[in-house]
């Protein structure tokens, strides 16, 4: 196991080196950026218009038009859902453009057309005797449809529990076009609209359904369909996964559609051999990132690290190329590029950063795109500085590759009791009953420097696990668990009696990595499948989320769809609507009321796990379990 500690003693030496090369890096600029604005870590300041800002004080109590501190906070919330709902379900989208354009010939093929025939079924679309890119490209136009349709809701929903579906009918947050509840989000923010903070809750709801039953589960089921449907694989994780004889080539951001391609490119024989014309061993390609997530569980590609790692890992000096797509890159990249060889590249026009070097990836070029990308970075091997290279050699085995199917397929190995194509969740339910396991949680999300990176969440997975409580992992969430070692068969050693035999039992490492933020409709459907094989609703099984660490609005809208679908969040920062007593009961107690479930907020990770604990076994006993 690698500890915190020992993570930390490797930032401060790559601190130091990015002292020597006079980088700024972001613990420089956190420092900088404290006190933070009061007014915006409550939510009480609002510039929807220019008569503003206005900030709600003790001695104002209201804005010019007469916003008070609940419409100010509630709206700048609902303008986050938005945000990350809008962020993963446009990542979504262009996956189904690339589906839309796929063909045989094509840069991208269909990998998985069980799944596409599945999802074909689904959507009415006839598969009988059909060419299977036909088939694919009339399900990608369903699926963009899904984003603009005038009438009814988002498809996906029917897959949720009946009772899921009625809660969401009767209070009317079924969500409808994907567009359309962002749009409406906006409109309702806008100068001069919804002042009730109730009625920006439900909105949030709303589009925040259309991302996690929506967006987001496009996202992964059309990646799946042509990436192909991830299976349990072994690779490494944290800086050490860097070579010091290699062309190292990170690939950071969401969308799989550039990651696959560089992952594929870097495979070919006459650019390996170029690499070593170069005097490289070869090529290495590693991920940061839910891009790592993503090529880890597909191609077994190793991981550099999550969130806060990405300066470090530019900061070893041995990166020849760091290319990116969308989210969650720091513009910080460039100017930190630029005191070492590294090449910073950039490939989408959603995240243009000024001082990279900006190739637009094309659908119909991509695969001649990323061999120039390739040679690019093997070309930049010989300019390598070894005076400034310090590659940390801290690394850890991992088991990843965790989706559904997987998931299904080893209890169905223990249990041999197959229902259907699909298996049967009965296994976990009796290990649960029986109280050999308590129940599961699913841990996600980000870094924030509000907190110690990583260790909330480190110090959560560990009481989890002793408590036998199983761990689905996403997002960078995931990559702490990578980088400490446990996705590695051998934490069991951590757990308690029961978790230690299911382990065994099931063959399986006692955290799952069911892969990136948009893979969190993956655990929705994990979630639905337990509590219908259960008998029911998603809201009664002892299965929550904790989000540790969560920085992002994507976070936002990730957990206001967990709740909508019955499941309690555990938050480890503090959303900003604290300046509202109103915002405060809605997140906590209010939404409990429309779906059944809300947050737990504390930010003291050892409170928050005792909380999730109590939670757990709280909702055993109202099973009676
Ligand atoms: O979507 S966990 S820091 S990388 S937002 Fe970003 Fe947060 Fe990481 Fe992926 Ni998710
Ligand atoms: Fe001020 Fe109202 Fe304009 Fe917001 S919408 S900036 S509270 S006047």
């Amino acid at each position: 196991m690698t500890t915190i500690e020992q993570m930390e003693e490797v930032t401060a030496k790559l601190k130091e080196r990015a002292c020597e090369v006079c980088a700024e890096t972001w613990e420089d600029r956190v420092k900088k950026q404290t006190p933070h604005c009061k007014f915006g870590e409550d939510g009480v300041c609002c510039k929807n218009c220019s008569m503003g800002p206005c900030r709600i004080t003790p001695k104002a109590n209201r804005g010019i038009c007469g916003a008070d501190a609940h419409a100010i906070a509630g709206r700048n919330y609902l303008r986050m859902i938005a945000a990350g709902t809008s962020a993963h379900s446009d990542h979504a989208r262009e996956i189904l453009h690339i589906l839309h354009g796929a063909s045989a010939e094509g840069n991208y093929q269909i990998r998985d057309e069980q799944k596409l025939v599945r999802l074909a079924k689904e959507y009415g679309v006839p598969t009988e005797g059909r060419d299977i890119y036909d088939i694919a490209h009339e399900v990608a136009d369903t699926g963009l449809a899904e984003f603009g349709k005038s009438f009814g809701t988002q498809i996906f929903i029917k897959r949720a529990t009946a009772e899921r579906q009625r809660v969401w009918k009767e209070q009317g947050i079924e969500p409808r076009a994907i567009d359309r509840e962002i749009a409406t989000s906006m409109h309702m923010t806008n100068m001069g609209n919804t002042a009730d903070a109730e009625a920006l809750i439900r909105q949030g709801l709303r589009t925040s359904l259309s991302n996690g039953w929506g967006g987001s589960m496009l996202g992964t089921e059309i990646s799946d369909i042509i990436f192909g449907t991830p299976t349990v694989r072994t690779t490494e994780g944290n800086l050490g996964v860097l070579e010091h004889d290699m062309v190292n080539i990170v690939v950071h951001g969401h969308d799989p559609a550039f990651s696959e391609m560089v992952v594929t490119a870097a495979e070919v024989k006459e650019l390996v051999d170029y690499a070593k014309s170069k005097g490289a061993r070869g090529i290495n390609i590693v991920g940061l990132c839910c891009t790592a997530n993503e090529v880890a569980m597909r191609h077994g590609v190793r991981m550099a690290g999550n969130f806060l790692q990405q300066e470090n890992a530019i900061l070893t000096g041995a990166v020849e190329m760091m290319c990116v797509d969308v989210q969650c890159i720091f513009p910080a990249l460039a100017p930190l590029s630029e005191c070492f060889h590294t090449k910073f590249v950039t490939s989408s026009p959603i995240a243009r950063i000024p001082g990279s070097i900006y190739i637009e990836f094309k659908q119909e070029t991509a695969f001649d795109q990323a061999r120039e990308l390739v040679k690019m970075a093997i070309d930049n091997f010989q300019n390598r500085d070894m005076s400034k290279v310090y590659i940390p050699p801290m690394k850890q085995n991992a088991v990843v590759g965790y989706p559904c199917e997987q998931i299904i397929g080893h209890l169905d190995g223990v249990a041999n009791s197959h229902v259907d194509e699909f298996g049967t969740y009965k296994p976990v339910i009796d290990a649960i009953k029986a109280g050999v396991l308590r129940g599961a949680v699913a841990i996600v999300g980000c870094n924030n420097p509000r907190v110690r990176p990583d260790f909330s969440h480190f110090e959560i997975m560990k009481e989890l696990l002793r408590n036998d409580i199983l761990i689905v992992a996403t997002g960078c969430a995931a990559q702490v668990a990578t980088k400490a070692g446990l996705l590695n068969r051998e934490a069991k050693y951590l757990c308690g009696t029961g978790l230690r035999r299911v382990c065994d039992l099931v063959n399986i490492p006692p955290i799952l990595h069911m892969g990136a933020c948009v893979d969190i409709s993956r655990m929705m459907l994990l979630a639905t499948g337990i509590a219908r094989d259960w008998g029911v609703d998603t809201t009664q099984i002892p299965v929550v989320g904790c989000a540790p660490e969560w920085m992002s609005e994507k976070a936002v809208s990730i957990a206001n769809y967990v709740v909508s679908t019955g499941i309690d969040v555990y938050l480890g920062i503090e959303p900003q609507v604290k300046g509202s007593s109103q915002m405060m009961e809605l997140i906590t107690q209010g939404t409990r009321k429309i779906t059944g479930a809300g947050y737990i907020i504390n930010t003291n990770p050892h409170e928050l796990v005792t909380a999730i604990i109590d939670g757990i076994e709280a909702k055993r006993a109202a099973l009676g379990i």
